[in-house]
């Protein structure tokens, strides 16, 4: 790591950062998390995302997980994540329900139909989301890179975009190829420029910040090589910086735990999936506070 205002994280970065529940606390102050995530559409249905990103928050104690899911969705959410509350894809709805969330995560299986990229869009540029802590993901990356082309225009609180090299190359115009070679000077002028917080996923992951600063997530490898370990990130991000850390912060510690949980379902099964990696996150927690 060269002079570049760069921090290794580690367990007492996560350690520091992580909010574990106080002797006091309630439900509705251990974290407030908003997804909107899945789709139905026949030709993309993508239930799984949203059900992986709603249970890894709930892993990472958020206090209250609300979805908004599109119809014929919210049997199998209930199903696998009793807990949470469901509300459909009315932007009043959302909006109203952005008011009580204490962070909001949009995108994970959202798919790409016109009607979405509009509702992501229009959600992207209401104050209720755009003023509360806000992680954005996948199919929302997508959304707001066609919005950018167009020139809308949007200013968030305390946001962070959470791409793979795929999709960050897609936002900011750099290729595959520029972006392997060069990662921190692109992810932080990227950052400057859009006066965004960055979480670009990889092997190391990297979270850049406006000002410049980087951390450089130390745990994980290939192991979290599966369909879904970003859904699992994503909602991971949502639920710690639900509890105070900003988004920046938040999604460092969120790596560091994601990818603990991936090391330690690789110790049990070489062949990890994304439900092993989600099972294996209270414990990733738990060694770093109980041990
Ligand atoms: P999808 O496969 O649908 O991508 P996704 O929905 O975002 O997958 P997921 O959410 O499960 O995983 P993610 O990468 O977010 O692909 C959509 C399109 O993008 C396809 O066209 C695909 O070809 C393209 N695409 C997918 N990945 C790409 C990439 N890396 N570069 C270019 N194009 C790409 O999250 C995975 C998690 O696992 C992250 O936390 C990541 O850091 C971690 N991880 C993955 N490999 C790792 C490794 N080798 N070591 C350490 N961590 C690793
Ligand atoms: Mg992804």
């Amino acid at each position: 790591v060269k002079e570049c205002a760069c921090r290794l994280t580690d367990s007492a970065f996560a350690a520091e950062t992580f909010t574990l529940r106080e002797t006091s606390s309630a439900k509705h102050t251990n974290g407030k998390v908003l997804i909107i995530a899945g789709s139905s559409s026949p030709s993309s249905s993508m239930t799984g995302a949203a059900i992986l990103a709603t249970r890894a928050a709930i892993a990472c104690g958020a206090g209250y997980v609300c979805v908004s899911l599109p119809e014929g969705m919210a049997t199998a959410l209930h199903i696998a994540a009793p807990s949470a509350t469901v509300i459909g894809r009315n932007v009043d709805d959302i909006i109203e329900k952005a008011a009580w969330a204490d962070s909001i995560l949009i995108g994970c299986g959202m798919g790409r139909a016109p009607e979405t990229i509009d509702l992501i869009t229009k959600l992207c540029e209401s104050p209720e989301i755009s003023n509360t802590k806000l992680v954005l993901d996948a199919d929302a990356l997508y959304a707001i890179a066609s919005s950018a082309r167009e020139r809308r225009s949007r200013t968030f609180f305390d946001a962070i975009l959470t791409p793979h090299a795929g999709e960050f190359s897609r936002l900011s115009g750099y290729s595959a190829h520029d972006i392997r070679e060069n990662p921190l000077d692109i992810i932080r002028s990227y950052s400057a420029e859009q006066q965004i917080n960055l979480l670009l996923k990889g092997n190391p992951t990297l979270i850049a910040n406006p000002s410049g600063k980087i951390l450089i997530n130390q745990s994980g490898t290939e192991a979290l090589a599966t369909a879904g370990t970003g859904d699992l990130l994503s909602g991971m991000i949502a639920a710690i910086s639900a509890k105070g850390p900003d988004t920046w912060n938040a999604a460092a510690a969120a790596a560091w735990f994601h990818g603990r949980a991936g090391d330690l379902a690789n110790d049990i099964s070489s062949l990890v999936s994304s439900e092993d990696v989600l099972t294996a996150i209270p414990d990733a927690i738990a060694e770093i506070f109980f041990a």
